[in-house]
């Protein structure tokens, strides 16, 4: 069995990578957009279009009855939910499957347990899933309680709100004197955020790297896992920089980590492509979150392994057995991938605008993932990012190399780009050596202020 007709519920260059995918498999697509989005790339080549809605996103790419009605006026079978937007809702999910079509991820049973923190946690380290040393649950009233739970723990604690993620709704606590104010705080924030007042202790990791494992599973028994990419190049818990593999990790970690995670997906009934995130610390992998989406960075894994990870999606959605071995996935060299963004280089302002003229770089193992052409006006409706340039090499430092000159050839004029800021860091001797940490290029950048990145 194989899907006839999907919506792409989203925009930009994950509308586009995913019409793609769905072309060479011979899948028609519908494209949903809102009125400022017309003039997108994929809308044109969709075998269908349908105007969902004006252009804030509440009244278009997260309006849940209107992509379900254009889903039921196109005939559709499917809807892929791309990432962001209605990705990891899991009323969606729900509704979408509720209104006769396949939701192109997991069951919104487990996508609702993975967006409650604590819920994943629970069911992570049930699987055997090695996590940072917490709370184990949610946090009570009693005040000595907590205390005792901190003092276990060893300050500096973090406190973290189970609807939050991302890197929303979290506290340090450094000293006891405050640690009782700051759940307060964050519960109520919590609860005025997400719903949810919930929030759970972990140990406060100081400097770890944000290494994650995908994974992908056919929710009939059998998962894989594509190895790992090392996301530490971000700022403001936006990712910047990615790569696979992670730098530093040897084939025997990757293989047990990766193993337990694929474990985990067969206890928890995953279906679909995913994500564990872990902080890495000292050699130690720490689980903090689970991804039910594809990722913005999912290029970096498809590159280092050859699969490609939005045509599994699609398969795995028409009912078929994951037909890759774990013994078929090989990573071989180096992937790395710069997210371009209409923004300030230096202020990191969004900068939305007319595209006049573009030049798109290539050669071998470059690869542009993006929806821009010339003429195309970016809105100011929406992400900042307008595209991916990915290289792939022999090694690092081929990659590097590759990346060096891709930046260089990338013509996007009319508007700012954070390009320039890329060059800086592929320049740098820090993001060279490889193996950063979290807060390595905030801490360049701030720097820069002064000296410079390179
Ligand atoms: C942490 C942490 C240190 N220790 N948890 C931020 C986003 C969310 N996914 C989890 N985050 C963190 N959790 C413990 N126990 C540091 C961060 C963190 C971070 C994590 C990944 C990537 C970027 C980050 C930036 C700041 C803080």
């Amino acid at each position: 069995m194989m899907l006839e007709k999907v919506v792409i519920a989203n925009r930009g260059e994950i509308a586009l990578r995913i019409l793609r995918a769905c072309h060479a498999l011979g899948i028609k697509t519908v494209a949903v957009h809102s009125t400022v989005d017309r003039n997108l790339k994929h809308v044109a080549m969709a075998d269908e279009s349908v105007c969902i809605g004006p252009p804030p996103s509440a009244h278009s790419y997260l309006d849940i009855p209107a992509i379900i009605a254009a889903a039921e006026v196109t005939d559709a079978q499917a809807i892929h939910p791309g990432y962001g937007f209605l990705s990891e809702n899991a009323d969606f999910a729900e509704r979408v499957e509720k209104s006769g079509f396949i939701f192109i991820g997991p069951t919104a049973d487990v996508i609702r347990m993975m967006g409650d923190k604590v819920e994943a946690i629970r069911a992570m380290k049930a699987a055997g899933v090695p996590c940072v040393p917490g709370s184990g649950g949610p946090l009570g009233e009693d005040g000595d309680e907590n205390h005792r739970i901190a003092r276990d723990i060893g300050y500096p604690v973090i406190i973290k709100a189970a609807g939050g993620g991302g890197g929303r709704g979290m506290r340090v606590v450094h000293t006891e004197a405050t640690l009782l104010n700051a759940i307060v705080t964050t519960q109520s924030e919590a609860k005025a955020a997400f719903g949810n007042g919930q929030v759970y202790m972990e140990k406060f990791l100081e400097n770890p790297r944000h290494v994650e494992v995908q994974v992908l599973a056919d929710g009939q028994g059998q998962a894989i896992h594509l190895g790992e990419r090392d996301c530490s190049m971000q700022r403001r818990h936006q990712k910047v920089v990615e790569e696979a593999p992670a730098p530093g990790i040897t084939d025997a970690q990757r293989e047990q980590i990766g193993r337990v995670c694929v474990d985990a997906c067969l206890r928890i009934g995953y279906r679909g492509a995913g994500t564990f995130e872990f902080l890495y610390e000292d050699g130690a992998f720490y689980f903090i979150e689970m991804n039910t989406r594809i990722q913005v960075e999912h290029p970096v894994t498809e590159w280092v392994t050859g699969i490609d990870l939005v045509r599994e999606q699609l398969l795995i959605a028409a009912g078929q057995k994951l037909s890759i071995q774990q013994s078929d996935v090989i990573i071989r060299g180096h992937a790395i991938e710069c997210r371009v963004n209409a923004e300030d280089p230096d202020t990191f302002m969004p900068c939305p605008g007319l595209i006049n003229h573009f030049h798109a770089p290539g050669g071998p193992g470059v690869r542009v993932d993006s929806h821009i052409y010339e003429g195309y006006r970016v809105p100011p409706n929406y992400d900042s990012m307008i595209g991916k340039l990915i290289v792939h090499g022999a090694d690092r430092a081929q990659a590097i190399a590759r990346m060096r000159v891709a930046l260089g050839e990338m013509i996007v004029d009319g508007i700012k780009t954070n390009l320039p800021l890329q060059q800086r860091i592929m320049a740098d001797r820090g993001f060279q050596l490889g193996g950063m940490n979290i807060h390595y290029l905030e801490k360049r950048l701030k720097e820069q202020q002064t000296s410079g990145l390179g």
